[in-house]
């Protein structure tokens, strides 16, 4: 008997919502290898085989050590044959030959690079990747009309692609405090997403509100949304009301991953001083942004008129001794790790230098210097707006000190706060397989708004996580487990 066969009879349970799985865990070169061919899969929505990788993944990464010889995978469950072929070559030969075609493929990494900006999905990327658009300044030269939310992405497709550091997520959390509690005193507001989970970075913040009188949070976001607005905090926001009760719709509709609450999809300006993180919470602020920036104020035009770029840049450099330093404390396995990744794909730099700029998605420019792009003022869409990365090499202005930052914002009654609560604090494998759990070993449906019984025909109710669990038959998984 070889050594390491003990992890073959370790049994491992084959829903991810059955096991612990943690942010930091054995496997990364497996389960990046397999992550790469689940984003291929989805890019080209194949959805099926996306979430078979993705439980092959997730399930190395619940292993207690790493795996070092295929024979320690017998009789593992969530391994299929592609992926135990994908992992065994990985195991002999170092690297997968399809997981290195694919992130060599300009289908992929073309694919990447748009769907990395904000408002841009899969179909789109693919429309656009057969006319030839492979990267965001392809798309900019190309004149296509974008909706609101590209613009948006395309504006700040260099910040919204830095990972969001934990202390710009407490920054942020204190802002959406200030306006909460400005509007509706008394309502709770929870960190969700992967910085529940325990990351140290993420793509986005997101935020859970609720009142504990129910009712009182009804009509709570746009209230919100008007009061970061009026005090220049938000770049961009959408807005979608709840619509659970009017719908008709069976109870707990099953299998979706989307939840009908009232939530904004939002662009923050986060301001990346000192000084103005101090201010940055409350009244006070107001005067303390206009002093800090008279310049600023202007920003609102002047994001789009090239000091962004310039500072862009400069927050860039900033942050890039911060990013480097997370890709050593561990790592964001997740956020920094892709675009780690989306970056060696194309430029082959060491992290320290990482620079997620639209020049390194463009396979002519990138080596030929470090500002290729042209010099032209572009016009998006109905409002006059420069693109801030078109105009790179401005030096019209001074170091700007605020940085784009990804917001989603939910607002739950209080009766279905902890299924809110749990469905939004992922991950997303982590979700599907307790919904999977839910209809499969126990004919209920479960929701981001409600646990339904199919066999006693009614709602379960739940005031936490732990009774959500329990009703569902489960052992209780902390955030920190739920990294699947
Ligand atoms: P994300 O913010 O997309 O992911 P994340 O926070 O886990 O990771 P990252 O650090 O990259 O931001 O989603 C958070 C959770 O919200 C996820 O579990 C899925 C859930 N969610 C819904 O329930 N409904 C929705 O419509 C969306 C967009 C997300
Ligand atoms: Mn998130
Ligand atoms: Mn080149
Ligand atoms: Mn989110």
């Amino acid at each position: 008997e070889k050594p390491g066969l003990e992890l073959a009879v370790v049994s491992v349970p084959s829903y991810a919502c059955q096991r612990h799985t943690p942010l930091l865990h054995h496997n990364i070169t497996l389960t990046d290898a397999l992550s790469i061919l689940a984003d291929n899969a989805e890019l080209g929505e194949n959805e099926g085989r996306g979430v078979a990788f993705r439980r092959a993944a997730a399930l190395l990464k619940s292993l207690p050590q790493e795996v070092r010889g295929a024979e320690q995978l017998r009789g593992l469950p969530c391994l299929g044959e592609h992926s135990l072929r994908v992992i065994k070559e990985v195991l002999e030969d170092g690297v997968s030959h399809e997981v290195e075609t694919t992130t060599h493929s300009e289908q992929f990494k073309a694919m990447k690079a748009l769907t990395g900006i904000f408002g841009v999905g899969a179909k789109t990327a693919d429309r656009w990747f057969r006319e030839g658009i492979h990267t965001p300044s392809d798309l900019q030269r190309s004149g296509h009309t974008l909706n609101r939310a590209q613009r948006a992405g395309l504006q700040y497709y260099d910040e919204l692609n830095l990972p969001v550091t934990k202390s710009e997520a407490v920054a942020i959390g204190q802002i959406v405090e200030s306006a909460v509690h400005a509007v509706l005193p008394g309502a709770e507001i929870t960190l969700i997403g992967g910085f529940r989970r325990g990351k140290q970075t993420g793509h986005d913040v997101d935020f859970l509100i609720t009142h504990p009188d129910e009712g009182r949070e009804e009509g709570l976001m746009p209230k919100v949304v008007s009061w970061l607005e009026a005090q220049g905090f938000l770049l961009y926001q959408k807005t979608t009301g709840n619509s659970y009760l009017e719908s008709k719709e069976g109870p707990a509709r099953p299998a979706s991953n989307m939840d009908r609450f009232e939530r904004c999809f939002s662009i923050f300006r986060l301001s990346t001083d000192n000084e103005g993180r101090e201010n940055q919470t409350g009244r006070e602020n107001q005067t303390g942004r206009e002093n800090q920036t008279g310049r600023e104020i202007q920003t609102g035009r002047e994001i789009q008129t090239g000091r962004e770029i310039q500072t862009g840049r400069e927050i860039q450099t900033g942050r890039e001794i911060q990013t480097g330093r997370e890709i050593q404390t561990g790592r964001e396995i997740q956020t920094g790790r892709e675009i780690q990744k989306g970056r060696e794909i194309q430029t082959g730099d060491g992290p320290q230098t990482y620079s997620p700029t639209l020049t390194n998605t463009d396979p002519h420019t990138h080596s030929d210097s470090p500002h290729p792009l042209p010099q032209t003022l572009v016009v998006v869409g109905d409002h006059a707006q420069k693109v801030s990365w078109v105009l790179g090499h401005s030096q019209c202005s001074g170091p700007r000190s605020w940085r784009a930052v990804r917001v989603d914002l939910v607002v739950s009654p209080y009766s279905q706060f902890a299924f809110a609560l749990l469905g939004w604090t992922g991950s997303k494998l982590f979700e599907r397989e307790l919904r999977r759990w839910a209809v499969h070993e126990k004919a209920m449906t479960l929701s981001s708004h409600a646990l339904y019984d199919r066999k006693r025909t009614q709602y379960l109710r739940a005031s936490s996580e732990e009774e959500i669990f329990a009703h569902l038959g489960l052992e209780y998984i902390p955030p920190c487990d739920r990294n699947a």
